[in-house]
């Protein structure tokens, strides 16, 4: 065999801008690939939609790989055990009404469906800011991780996209930015982030289900990020609530991106 580092090299770039041709004009793009942000867009890649994921960290996956403290196992409430079985994700039954999920093969589980489906992610890839075009988000600018990091005067790229979802947890990144940056009133009861409280995992994980929704027109909140601008308290490591938002998302996604 007569092998040329070019022709490696063309397959990475060739495949690699074509992915990117992919994205910059995407049904959905979701900002974070922890589980919400993973479920929400497994889903919607099944039903035919172009679904790019941001993912500014090297891995996707989130908050799953480091379980409960470093300790390798979280927590899943039978209520949400149906999305575990649509992603091929084995479980263990726990007490009563839990199952007990390995996160390496929960995070990785929830990757490899997502991508299966068609799910765009790039990794190494933040989104920074916005396009807002008349009173409606319609996309992202976005930036590589590396820039960012190394802090270079490098301007970044964007995406259009018919919804832009906030999946990024803790920080809801781009619900924070947005607002600091703008004069806008959000759909929260004081128009701003509420920001989150602390532990109470049983309210927290009804009401991540609950604010799942549009926070402002285009731009969506799922997961932790909904805790942090509905105000929200926390809800440690169990993941049902996770996967319930994702998939209330996916359901109110296909509405928006089929009118
Ligand atoms: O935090 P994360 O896993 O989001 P989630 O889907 O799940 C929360 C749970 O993991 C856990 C919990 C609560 O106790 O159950 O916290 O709400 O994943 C968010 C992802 O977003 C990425 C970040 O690296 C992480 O992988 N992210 C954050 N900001 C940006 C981003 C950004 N500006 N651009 C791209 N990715």
């Amino acid at each position: 065999m007569n092998m040329r580092e070019i022709d490696i090299t063309r397959g990475i770039v060739e495949n690699h801008i074509e992915s990117l041709y992919r994205a910059l004009e995407s049904d959905v793009v979701i900002v974070g690939g922890g589980p919400s942000g993973l479920v929400a867009g497994g889903y919607l890649a099944q039903k035919g939609f172009n679904i790019t994921i941001l993912e500014k960290r090297l891995s996707p996956g989130g908050g799953i790989w480091g379980g409960g403290m470093g300790y390798k196992y979280v927590i899943i409430q039978e209520e949400a055990k149906g999305v575990l079985d649509d992603f091929g994700i084995p479980c263990r039954p726990y007490k009563d009404n839990y199952f007990c999920v390995d996160s390496i093969n929960f995070a990785s589980g929830l990757i490899f469906e997502a991508t299966k489906r068609g799910v765009n992610i790039f990794n190494l890839t933040e989104c920074e800011d916005l396009l807002v075009r008349d009173g409606r988000v319609t996309g992202v600018v976005v930036n590589s991780s590396l820039t960012q990091l190394a802090h270079l005067p490098v301007d970044p790229i964007t995406f259009e996209a018919k919804a832009v979802v906030d999946a990024t947890g803790h920080d809801h990144d781009v619900v924070r930015t947005f607002s600091n940056k703008n004069d806008v009133k959000l759909n929260t009861p004081t128009g701003k982030p509420m920001g989150e409280r602390s532990m109470f995992a049983e309210t927290a994980e009804q009401a991540v289900v609950t604010n799942t929704k549009e926070v402002y027109p285009g731009l969506f909140v799922c997961g932790m990020s909904t805790a942090a601008v509905y105000g929200g308290f926390r809800m440690g490591p169990i993941f049902g609530g996770m996967l319930l938002s994702g998939k209330k998302l996916a359901g109110l996604l296909e509405e928006c991106c089929s009118r």
